[in-house]
């Protein structure tokens, strides 16, 4: 081997460490996000990871209660947070919550102003941004249960035992079984939340669990023929199911409906890239996109323009208003909250 050999090896060789120690050096920035599941369509993340430059690291949770206990318990690192509406409020209320600078969103200009209007909780969007929002209904095999209503009286037939599913969520449960009875979502009478208590008591002894995680894949499989369920979720798993085997319906005694929002924790470590997270995915292309995968409303005036036809007809994203009419939001109830805490946790009892 002649030197000049030789020394061709060697450059080659540290070329190649450079190259490695610049690949392992370079420290990618880094967007903690928490959020619900299935909310992305496939190439939303990715998209942003590479514009961005960064890496987005996407923990996930199936409830608001189970998100604002992590954090409560000390959790850090994330910056963007998706509660619902009533929770981001909660949220807000305690301090969590960076206020927004609305010069780094300059997309939020697209937002839908009939659904401010309407629905938003933080109409000035101070400390949230509305992401997606949906209603809360029932997934019904279709090919297993014959003869049904669209109810949430639904739950007390023994002969679908063992394989109904509620949510695990003390508000949407308990707010179920406040309509059925004829009362308000919001109802901060302690003598009706009692009755809905009981109600769900009943409905307990037949169902397979309370989850708001597993009753899709269940759905899916037919291990479930009945779950209370977000309307998006359901509405992906009927468009993978055979026509008309899984259908998804708004119980006659009420319904909720609800929006998650995007908000920035006040300790988040990059405020910067979460800014750029939220105005992301308002770009009209991006939220169609989104809407196109998870059947949910992303209330953002320009990507209703672009999302498919046989979506801008389909009323269980675009709500008609006479079938909004027999929905409620769930809103904050403040200190009364503690009434639903306590019956929620006296039904969960002894399982
Ligand atoms: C999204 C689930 C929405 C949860 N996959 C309801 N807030």
């Amino acid at each position: 081997m002649n030197h000049r050999h030789v020394t061709a090896i060697a450059a080659t060789a540290i070329g190649g460490l450079t190259l490695l120690f610049a690949g392992c050096g370079e420290q990618k920035r880094e967007l903690h996000i928490y959020n619900w599941s299935d909310y992305f369509a496939e190439d939303t993340i990715p998209a942003f990871e590479q514009e961005f430059n960064c890496r987005v690291i996407y923990d996930k949770f199936e409830s608001n209660e189970s998100m604002y206990a992590k954090l409560q318990a000390g959790a850090t690192g994330y910056d963007v947070v998706f509660p619902s509406s009533y929770f981001a409020y909660i949220m807000n209320q305690e301090g969590m919550l960076e206020p927004l600078d609305r010069s780094k969103l300059p997309n939020i200009s697209n937002i839908d102003p009939r659904f401010i209007r309407k629905v938003a909780l933080d109409k000035q969007m101070t400390y949230s941004v509305p992401f997606m929002s949906g209603t809360t209904g029932l997934a019904i095999r279709a090919d297993r249960v014959d003869e049904y209503e669209a109810s949430w009286h639904i739950y007390e037939r023994e002969d679908l035992k063992g394989r109904m599913t509620l949510l695990n969520d003390p508000r949407e449960v308990l707010g179920a079984a406040l309509r059925t009875l004829g009362y308000s979502f919001n109802t901060t009478n302690p003598e009706e939340v009692a009755q809905a208590g009981e109600l769900v008591k009943k409905w307990k002894a037949n169902i397979a669990k309370f989850g708001s995680d597993e009753y899709k894949p269940g759905i899916a499989s037919g291990e479930f023929f009945v779950s209370q369920g977000f309307s998006g979720d359901i509405m992906q798993v009927v468009d993978e199911a055979e026509e008309g085997a899984i259908v998804y319906v708004l119980p006659k005694e009420g319904f909720s409906f609800w929006a998650d929002d995007m908000t920035i924790l006040k300790d988040a470590p990059d405020k910067e890239l979460a800014y750029a997270f939220i105005n992301y995915l308002h770009r009209p292309e991006v939220a169609a996109k989104n809407m196109e995968f998870n059947y949910y409303l992303c209330p953002n005036s320009a990507a209703y323009e672009l999302v498919s036809d046989e979506m801008k007809a389909d009323e269980m994203v675009f709500l008609p208003a006479d079938v909004l009419e027999n929905g409620e939001q769930i809103m904050p109830l403040g200190e009364k909250d503690r009434i639903y805490q306590e019956v929620w946790s006296n039904v969960r009892a002894e399982e």
